[in-house]
């Protein structure tokens, strides 16, 4: 009898973990951001900096773009996007459409985002890069090549071609070149991964000053 107490009561008290555990993980959890992305965010914000004077702004775009105007790839298969698609989108990740966004100002706008509308915003960034990727595949097949990686981080103001070389050859590459999708699910896990334990090939990249 003693015996059936006992296994009674350690029963009621395994189902009642079992329920405070179900009733745990049913309630939303909102998403927070963390150090680890805060520091990432500053320094994307940092790297977005093309014409390195210190902020954000709408005269950062044009650097990228008086580049690429003399960088014509029509005669090696083209790009899938056009310039002024790929400087409306960068205004509208790095600037939230404003002219000018401080350091405080864009990383309490991602942060924003991140915790508030995770989904939609996630959803941009992965588009945002994939035509990147669009529009830097100079030669049309769909891998990207150190040149044309390099000539991107040339028109973003990263000038140093050792450090520009060390990022491309951080990736996995299929015979020499990268294919899109590794370039942004990297950059996807950038800005989204609060996981300090995992390797982040960007933000090595941006911690070794690219
Ligand atoms: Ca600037
Ligand atoms: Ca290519």
């Amino acid at each position: 009898m003693r015996m059936m107490v006992h296994l009674v009561v350690h029963i009621v008290i395994a189902l009642s973990l079992y329920a405070a555990l179900v009733t745990t993980s049913a309630e939303p959890t909102p998403r927070k951001a963390n150090r680890y992305l805060i520091e990432k965010w500053k320094k994307w914000y940092t790297f977005c900096d093309i014409n390195h004077d210190g902020v954000i702004s709408v005269g950062d775009p044009k650097h990228f773009e008086t580049f690429y105007k003399g960088n014509d790839c029509s005669r090696y298969g083209g790009r899938k996007t056009s310039l002024e698609t790929m400087v409306q989108l960068w205004k509208a990740v790095h600037l939230f459409n404003k002219t000018v966004i401080s350091q405080a100002e864009f990383v309490g706008t991602v942060k924003q985002q991140f915790e508030t509308n995770d989904a939609a915003f996630y959803n941009l960034i992965r588009m945002y890069m994939s035509e990147w990727s669009r529009f830097i595949d100079c030669n049309g097949n769909n891998l990207l090549s150190n040149d044309e990686v390099l000539t991107l981080l040339f028109a973003m103001g990263h000038n140093n071609t050792a450090k520009d070389e060390e990022l491309f050859f951080s990736f996995p590459d299929e015979n020499g070149e990268i294919p899109p999708a590794v370039v942004v699910a990297n950059f996807l896990r950038f800005v989204f991964d609060k996981d300090k334990a995992k390797p982040d090939i960007f933000k090595n990249s941006l911690d070794s000053g690219i």
